[in-house]
């Protein structure tokens, strides 16, 4: 798998290529990270990347051009790196106006070949930019960020941390809240050592070596968490049972 970032702050993503999980993966390639920045791809002498916005208003808007420069490098690299169309890779911009991003569509791009991800800064992108580049836009939720940066780290995560290989227990992303093995409902509550601790007590069940009724007491406290907190994942289980 492979991701192309187009970011004026290409250094925020060595958390990610070098720290846990995803750190690992990448040293071990199973995915490749490539970084563009616009500012590499202007040719005045300061090197400008965004401007002013036609009809008024606060900020900056990104220029178009730039940023498809670094598009075109990053679509011939990767032709170059493994001989994909050009033409028909993702280009993905993270935005609140996106769809909505979800365990089904991480495990979606996790059965693809990457993308590339556009981060925008400042007030926004010029529509222009968007209109000929754009095959999609995504956002984690309701609230605004300074910057599509970490959002796009949120949304490489979450694919990268299920492809093959990368966790280290196979079973750990069956485990996962969301995931379909569980019925997309929450995941139940983890213990570890010691077996009291400030006067609580483990359940006893997770003691008793019971694998059947260890299963139905997680199976049990994650049908509760989600019913109280989640109450729209329940009926969307329903909804699926009944059809
Ligand atoms: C911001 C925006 C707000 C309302 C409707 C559409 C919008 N598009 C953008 C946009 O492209 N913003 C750029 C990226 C530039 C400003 C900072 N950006 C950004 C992305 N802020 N917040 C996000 C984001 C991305 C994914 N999920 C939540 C927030």
């Amino acid at each position: 798998m492979r991701f192309d970032l187009l970011t004026l702050f290409p250094e925020m993503f060595s958390a990610l290529r070098d720290q846990g999980v995803s750190g690992r993966a990448h040293a071990r390639g199973i995915w490749t990270l490539g970084l563009w920045n616009p500012r590499d791809f202007t040719e005045d002498v300061h090197r400008t990347v965004d401007d002013r916005p036609y009809g008024g208003g606060p900020g900056m808007v990104m220029m178009a051009e730039p940023l498809s420069r670094a598009v075109a490098a990053a679509r011939a690299a990767r032709h170059a790196a493994s001989g994909e169309d050009p033409d028909r890779v993702p280009v993905v911009l993270l935005s609140p106006a996106g769809r909505r991003h979800d365990q089904q569509l991480a495990a979606q791009w996790a059965r693809s070949s990457g993308a590339i991800l556009i981060c925008g800064r400042y007030e926004g992108v010029d529509q222009r930019f968007i209109d000929r580049h754009v095959t999609e836009e995504l956002s984690l939720g309701d609230y605004v960020l300074s910057g599509g940066e970490l959002a796009a780290m949120v949304v490489m995560d979450s694919v990268l941390r299920l492809l093959p290989g990368v966790l280290h227990d196979a079973q750990s992303a069956e485990q996962d809240s969301f995931n379909p093995a569980l019925d997309g409902l929450l995941d139940s509550p983890h213990y570890t050592r010691p077996e009291i601790w400030d006067g609580m007590p483990v359940p006893e069940v997770l003691l008793s070596g019971h694998h059947a009724q260890i299963a139905e007491w997680r199976r049990q406290r994650s049908v509760a968490l989600t019913t109280e907190r989640r109450p729209d994942l329940i009926q969307a289980l329903r909804a699926r049972k009944s059809q």
